[in-house]
């Protein structure tokens, strides 16, 4: 696609997610119970409530013998272990057995169905994240069982609990990774112990647990279950192209309006599906976040409002001009990171001083987006990229599809009916469903990534991407879609970049290849560039460059995991930056030091980060300030 444009095609933006047919375990099938859909995420307002369920939870391991007894893991807990939530309970306690737990375990607690709560309701249950699979239960009852660590699952406990009364809350997770699970992975016993091992193939430490919040909410029965929003501009005209969905819907009427930040209404709609017009609208700007709230209110066969829901819009356009990348029309630079959600203690958990401090690095440096590598982020990072005007490329978990990673030729293959395979892609495709539907309305994401890393090279990999690709432009018209290419699957030996409308690049020139020798590196870097300039004529972000650093290990030659070395090998590739036309960003792996698998490559995580784990700059940091300050305001490339 050499243009893309913002064309509106409500038709076909995000069915509602069907269950999908997830793999069977050696448990048997998932739960004999109908996936509901995902609805938007709860909020309160005078038609609805909102309960946060974080906290302490009671927690345990379920042995492996008690695997298959599934109906014993909702009975109550007794135990004196505590777990926070929202965290991944791996680093909480000092319990090596936790830590290297494989397979199950569970959390429990308390909940009190609020006294005021209307019987004419629904009442649900929502957990943001299990990592990977969660099973929850409400007494003895499963209610829901979803696979994918880093998506929101929901549960409707209508008919099981009662206002004014308690219930027993457990949910049990698994955090095992096989060829069916994304990111995938192995388990094996160890001859020696007798213990069950989890391998996997991608560079980040597989913290588990509940690592965002739970919440029990309630909605009318007529309720706005989604809202797809899709911005244009029409000269000074701002549009936003919307479609409300309303579950038991018949017999309602949806008002729509939008409200600018000084609360004024600025335009308004009466039908479920339709576009509001903005004469003079402020446009969501990367650096300069400009926010309207989109407001939709439904009304009963008797006229009397029974829901409404408000949900922030960015008017802004996106799309991709032959070797530009255009927000607003206008040439964009990427100028950043890729990062993770790793924290010392709480692992993946949504951490908010983390979050903000994070956010105020990355504004003094000089960063204007971020990848959110290699899994859909918290939604509260989502929304505060919105609301901060951070630009996202927002990635799925597809990490490690790449089994003989740097082996070249003799490694194993990856696409084969025993590793990464049509099971796998079915789980690939839900992933795909289930992050567009949850992120397809943040102004802050510019661009999907569906894959890191996977071994493109192979034959095998058409066939798995074709039809991922096809449902990723099916799914959102709007937005370009990419992956992070590997060096392995250069642009000669690369099978699935013709699927893809923006070249992202993972280069490691310097570092893993030509080791500590730049002036080689600078060589090969360009030939790389160079090449995919020509055979691909788009956009180009280098979505992952770096060197594992040491911070306070000083050299007065530049040696590798020196300071000095990170800042030289950064250098060497922005001076070849500079001399490529289609460069069109630049993410540096990684915004922070961050944890790992234990490894002989790795000494207490990887160590690429500009800044420290605890968040200290190293010297590359002011280098870096120096480069992405200068350049034009907010990334603007003219
Ligand atoms: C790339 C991966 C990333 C790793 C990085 C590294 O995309 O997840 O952490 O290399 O080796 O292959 O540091």
């Amino acid at each position: 696609m050499a243009t893309m444009s913002i064309s509106r095609l409500l038709s076909t933006v995000l069915p509602l997610l069907a269950p999908v047919a997830l793999a069977q375990d050696d448990q048997g099938s998932l739960l004999d119970v109908e996936q509901p859909l995902i609805n938007l995420r709860p909020q309160r307002s005078s038609y609805r409530d909102l309960i946060n369920l974080d906290g302490l939870w009671k927690f345990a391991l379920i042995p492996e013998a008690e695997r298959n007894a599934t109906e014993s893991w909702s009975e109550p807990l007794s135990t004196d272990l505590e777990c926070p939530v929202p965290a991944s309970y791996n680093d909480i306690f000092v319990n090596q057995s936790i830590h290297d737990h494989v397979g199950w375990v569970r959390y429990q607690r308390d909940v009190l169905v609020p006294r005021g709560w209307s019987p004419d309701d629904r009442f649900l249950l929502r957990a943001e994240s299990a990592t990977h699979r969660g099973r929850i239960y409400v007494n003895d009852r499963p209610v829901a069982d979803h696979q994918g660590g880093y998506t929101p699952f929901e549960a409707d406990i209508t008919d099981l609990v009662a206002a004014g009364e308690h219930f027993r809350l457990t949910i049990a997770v698994n955090n095992e990774l096989t060829y069916e699970t994304l990111p995938p992975g192995e388990i094996s016993v160890d001859e020696y112990t007798g213990e069950r091992k989890q391998t996997y193939f991608h560079d980040f430490y597989n913290y588990a647990g509940l690592a965002r919040s739970v919440w029990i909410y309630s909605v009318p029965q007529q309720h706005i279950e989604d809202i797809t929003l899709v911005t244009d501009v029409d000269g000074d005209t701002g549009i936003v192209h919307y479609d409300v969905e309303v579950a038991n819907g018949s017999g309602t009427r949806v008002n729509v309006s939008l409200v600018d930040e000084d609360g004024q209404m600025v335009a308004e709609c009466t039908g479920s599906s339709g576009e509001l017009r903005v004469e003079s609208a402020r446009l969501w700007q990367p650096g300069a976040a400009y926010l309207y709230q989109f407001q939709a209110t439904v009304m009963d066969a008797s006229d009397d409002v029974v829901d409404s829901y408000t949900l922030a819009t960015g008017i802004r356009t996106i799309s991709v001009n032959g070797t530009k990348f255009l927000i607003n029309g206008r040439p964009f630079y990427f100028t950043g990171f890729g990062k993770h959600e790793d924290t010392p203690i709480r692992g993946k958990g949504l951490d908010e001083s983390y979050m903000v401090h994070d956010f105020q690095l990355l504004n003094w440096i000089g960063a204007n987006s971020f990848r959110t590598s290699h899994y859909p982020y918290s939604e509260d990072v989502m929304n505060f990229a919105d609301r901060q005007g951070m630009v996202v490329i927002d990635e799925t978990t597809a990490v490690g599809l790449n089994l003989g990673i740097g082996q070249g030729p003799a490694g194993p293959e990856t696409f084969r009916p025993d590793a990464i395979n049509n099971v796998t892609q079915t789980a690939h495709k839900q992933a795909i469903r289930e992050l567009f539907r949850r992120d397809k309305n943040h102004a802050s994401v510019v661009m999907w990534s569906i894959a890191n890393e996977p071994a493109a090279q192979e034959d095998g990999a058409r066939p798995y991407f074709e039809p991922l690709a096809e449902l990723a432009r099916e799914l959102d018209s709007t937005r370009p879609i990419t992956y992070a290419n590997q060096g392995d699957a250069n642009f000669t030996a690369d099978k699935i970049a013709d699927f893809f409308d923006v070249t992202m690049l993972n280069r490691y020139y310097g570092w893993y290849e030509q080791t500590g020798d730049l002036a080689a590196a600078e060589i090969a870097l360009e030939e790389s560039l160079q090449g995919w300039e020509q055979t691909y004529p788009r956009p180009i972000i280098m979505s992952e460059y770096g060197v594992d650093t040491i911070a306070g290990l000083h050299a007065i030659d530049p040696v590798p995991f020196s300071e000095e070395f990170q800042t030289e090998y950064l250098e060497m590739y922005h001076r070849v930056f500079d001399r490529t036309k289609a460069m069109a960003g630049e993410h540096v792996w990684n915004f922070a030091d961050f944890q790992t698998s234990i490894g002989v490559r790795r000494v207490d995580g990887n160590k690429k980060g500009i800044f420290t784990r605890e968040r200290r700059p190293k010297s590359a940091a002011q280098a870096l300030k120096s480069r992405w300050t200068a350049r034009n305001a907010f990334g603007w490339s003219e």
